[in-house]
């Protein structure tokens, strides 16, 4: 399911839109308007605590410029850390004084959701877990010294558990997307069609909401994690951040990892060849680079593979025998370094992307794999998974003429939302990208239809860090 650009999403992204430079008036303004609009819809009380939905002390900590994270800072800040208890404690104060602005900041985005999105069981529930964080960060007072920064982590601990998984938050945007897509077309053409009253709906956009709303995820659980491991002396660490992260190391990790699920799934995957500057080392955190490789392997993955085997006509089960491996072409990764970037492009024969999708592959959301509505949540063991692809689907039956993609959707049913999942939730590339630009890089694609696609992801190298200094100190956290 797709989200139309900027149609949707009624009031979803007065938030997003809104950028650094609109001040509180404007917020509360859009808030109050939205709540007048919507003057039918459900009471407040039924969607949440009154308390908590008018609070203005979150208006007050959300209008607060929060300081922007760099890996830079990161870095310096952690330091020495281990015997210098002076640093821990900065880092403290320093956590102490974003996070709840940071929280007040989403607290005000899901205000400005419609109702319908709003009453959402599993939005309220993360709307009400970031109140509860909120609550409690704000209202702690500063760390003075080690005893009370062990208590501070804990509930750092907790609250990374609570609201900072990104995998699960992905899994319930998701099904948000699923369920309110045509209700909230419905209700941005019924607002469309008020003439009276300006329109929220229509500058608002709800991609700029998932990614706000993800970016800011990404943000709490980098500072929160940062400093919960800023003071163990794990070597070649500095908290989190992996000081000379070996590129040509984490493409093997990625790569192993795909095709291992591709064996399992489909019982083939195309090989990975790494060339350029395999010594290449860059300070980064490794999850984040694990997950933006691992994703453009699987993407790429599967359309060599979908390719193939539409070119060929061949059976599933014919690839799940492995017959076809060696035919796969395979993916080229290059490693380049340069002055100031590193650059890691994967290229594939995977026959690209259909002009037509080109610029809905970065939706949140968009995917070209055909499975419909919510996806089942039960969680096979993959040996399950394995059993289930060589027989009993039906898949190696399919009418002629039936696309690969079809088989691989009842695949993809009959598989759920287990750790092996391939593809279908359509967020791995608006996510990897918002990972890559989050230290200052940057992902594209070079689509050749026909043929395939080189991803370029573009990393800073933080020695040669001055665009770091030179850019705004504001961002939306
Ligand atoms: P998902 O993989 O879950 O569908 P993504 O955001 O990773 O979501 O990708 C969105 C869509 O972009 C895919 O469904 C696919 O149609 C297209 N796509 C991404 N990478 C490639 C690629 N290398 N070759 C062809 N199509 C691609
Ligand atoms: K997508
Ligand atoms: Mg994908």
């Amino acid at each position: 399911r797709n989200w139309a650009p900027g149609g949707a999403a009624a009031a979803a992204g007065a938030a997003a839109g809104r950028g650094a430079g609109a001040g509180p008036g404007s917020l509360a303004a859009a808030a109050g308007q939205r709540r007048s609009m919507w003057g039918e819809a459900p009471s407040q009380e039924e969607v949440m605590h009154r308390d908590s939905f008018y609070d203005n002390v979150v208006e007050t900590w959300a209008t607060k410029p929060v300081r922007k994270l760099t890996l830079r800072h990161l870095l310096n800040f952690g330091r020495d850390a281990w015997y210098d208890h002076s640093r821990v404690l900065d880092s403290a104060r320093f956590v102490q004084a974003e996070l709840p602005k940071r929280l007040a900041r989403r607290l005000m985005d899901l205000q400005l959701l419609p109702y319908i999105v709003v009453n959402n069981p599993n939005i309220k529930r993360v709307y009400n877990a970031y109140y509860h964080g909120f609550q409690t960060l704000k209202d702690l007072r500063p760390v003075a010294d080690m005893q009370q920064n062990d208590h501070f982590v804990k509930i750092l601990r907790r609250l990374v558990d609570e609201h900072c998984d990104i995998d699960g938050f992905v899994k319930i945007l998701r099904r948000l997307v699923d369920e309110h897509s045509p209700m909230l077309d419905a209700l941005a053409q019924g607002m469309r069609e008020v003439r009276s009253k300006p329109v929220v709906g229509e500058q608002l956009h709800l991609d700029g909401f998932l990614e706000n709303m993800l970016r800011s995820r990404i943000s709490r659980r980098v500072m929160a994690e940062q400093h919960i491991n800023l003071a163990s002396q794990r070597p070649g660490y500095i908290g989190i951040v992996c000081t000379q992260l070996n590129l040509a190391d984490a493409v093997d990790f990625a790569a192993t990892r795909c095709k291992q699920a591709f064996i399992e799934h489909y019982g083939v995957a195309p090989d990975v060849t790494l060339s350029g500057d395999t010594h290449l080392t860059i300070p980064y955190i490794p999850a984040h680079l694990d997950y933006m490789l691992y994703e453009l392997l699987k993407n790429s993955s599967r359309a060599v593979v979908e390719r193939h085997l539409g070119a060929h006509r061949v059976s599933l089960a014919d690839v799940h025998h492995h017959h076809h491996r060696s035919r796969l072409p395979p993916i080229h990764v290059r490693l380049c370094g340069g002055e100031t970037d590193v650059t890691i492009r994967l290229s594939d024969q995977g026959g690209g992307i259909a002009e037509s999708d080109v610029d809905a592959v970065w939706q949140f959301g968009f995917t070209t794999t055909t499975t419909h509505g919510r996806r089942r949540s039960g969680d096979r063991s993959s040996d399950e998974a394995g059993g289930l692809l060589g027989e009993g689907l039906g898949l190696d039956t399919a009418p002629p003429g039936a696309s690969f993609g079809a088989a691989w959707a009842a695949m993809e049913q009959h598989t759920g939302m287990g750790r092996y999942r391939i593809a279908g939730l359509g967020f791995g590339l608006p996510l990897s990208r918002l990972y890559a630009r989050y230290f200052g890089g940057d992902l594209h694609l070079v689509n050749m239809p026909g043929y395939g696609v080189d991803a370029f992801m573009n990393l800073k190298r933080l020695e040669d860090a001055e665009w770091e200094e030179s850019r705004a100190e504001l961002q939306t956290g």
